[in-house]
């Protein structure tokens, strides 16, 4: 169980597609592990393999609804295979994209089929924010990430911030 480091924007790590899992195994369970970890201590409630630099298709996520009590999901391959055409809007933020937060329309509910910690085959009707939870992670093992919806000149008003800001940091820690 290990906090891993969140790469942040822009890392083009962050823009690269993420390979299907061939097998659920031990070290897979490893990777999870670590990931959960790094997600609550980050105080986040979904995490994507990518997001701590390993590009394989997997997702953690807990929506931490009540307080001391621990209910994590895990998604292996997910793949979407039915969403509504009415869409929600959430206040989005991202753990690779610190401090800034923007709302955003994604289809409201949808179904998906995936392997879970045990390699089990399931598949989940969603809705709310564990469905705009789910399409926020899935979009990260395409290499997207949610201020791609944004206007060009909102995103690279953030871009531009984010970059600057870890000039700065590595001055100050180099
Ligand atoms: O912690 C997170 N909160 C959040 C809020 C609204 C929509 C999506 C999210 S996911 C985010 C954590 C993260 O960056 N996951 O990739
Ligand atoms: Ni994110």
């Amino acid at each position: 169980m290990t906090v891993k480091k969140i790469l942040t924007e822009p890392d083009p790590f962050l823009r690269q597609k993420s390979k299907p899992v061939e097998k659920v195994d031990n070290d897979l369970r490893l990777l999870m592990d670590d990931m959960l970890d790094t997600m609550y201590n980050a105080q986040g409630i979904g995490l994507a393999a990518i997001q701590i630099g390993v590009p394989k298709r997997v997702i953690v996520i807990d929506l931490l609804k009540e307080k001391d009590k621990k209910n994590p999901l895990y998604f292996v391959n997910p793949e979407i295979l039915w969403s509504s055409k009415e869409d929600a809007t959430y206040e989005e933020g991202c753990l690779s994209v610190p401090g800034q937060f923007a709302e955003i329309d994604r289809p409201d509910k949808c179904h998906v089929r995936y392997l879970d910690y045990d390699g089990n085959k399931r598949e989940l009707k969603t809705e709310g924010l564990l469905a705009t939870c789910i399409q926020h992670e899935i979009d990260h093992l395409e290499g997207i990430l949610f201020i791609d919806y944004l206007s060009k000149l909102k995103k690279s008003l953030i871009t531009k911030k984010l970059s600057k800001q870890k000039k700065e940091l590595e001055r100050i820690v180099v």
